[in-house]
């Protein structure tokens, strides 16, 4: 089971590092980190068992985070009324095409990686065509907007050794374009 403990902080090298693809099929041990990279999620997600192991509640958690320089990570976005926005862990995302459109999320960013926390808009697209292969090698290609499409860019940063707050402008943290969208 992932725990605090076993999620690198900002600092280590493997953040910073460009993910290797993942060939097919995967071995034993790369589904075994799929699998657990959800089950922190899932387990981060409901507040008994987040509280019994200090979980850091993530709606994501990309390979790289748990020290594995390789292009995966889960995703799990929750939606209103127990509904499922999004869920999968993806393998070699690509985003395919976006909107011009931005968005941001009203409280900004925070990361299991980053103890610190950063202020700012992080603007990003509001909408993304995502190509990506699940853990079975199965190729998807799919539409993706505000929520979930923002979580899947924060992972896919990840991926290729890029951090929320690269995003922030220092100067003026919380200044957007007027066009932005700001995702609550
Ligand atoms: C990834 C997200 C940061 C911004 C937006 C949000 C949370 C993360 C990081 C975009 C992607 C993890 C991976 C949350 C959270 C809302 C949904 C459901 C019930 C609590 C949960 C709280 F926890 N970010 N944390 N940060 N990351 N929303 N929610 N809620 O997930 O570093 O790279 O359980
Ligand atoms: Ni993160």
């Amino acid at each position: 089971m992932i725990k605090m403990k076993d999620i690198i902080r900002d600092g280590k090298p493997t953040l910073r590092a460009e993910a290797a693809k993942v060939t097919f099929p995967l071995t034993a041990e790369q589904k075994k980190l799929a699998e657990d990279m959800m089950l922190y999620l899932e387990n981060s997600q409901d507040p008994k068992i987040a509280e019994k192991y200090h979980l850091r509640a993530g709606v994501g958690l990309a390979a790289p985070q748990v020290d594995v320089s390789l292009q995966m990570a889960a995703v799990l976005v929750p939606g209103p009324d127990n509904e499922i926005l999004f869920k999968d862990v993806i393998v070699n995302p690509v985003i395919v095409s976006h909107s011009v459109q931005g968005a941001a999320l009203s409280e900004g960013e925070g990361c299991l990686s980053v103890d610190k926390d950063v202020p700012g808009y992080v603007v990003r697209h509001d909408r993304i065509t995502l190509r990506y292969d699940d853990v079975d090698g199965n190729e998807h290609k799919i539409r993706l907007k505000n929520y979930p499409a923002i979580v899947c860019q924060h992972e896919i940063d990840h991926l290729h050794g890029i951090l929320f707050y690269d995003h922030i402008d220092k100067k003026e943290p919380f200044t957007m374009d007027d066009s932005d969208l700001i995702i609550e």
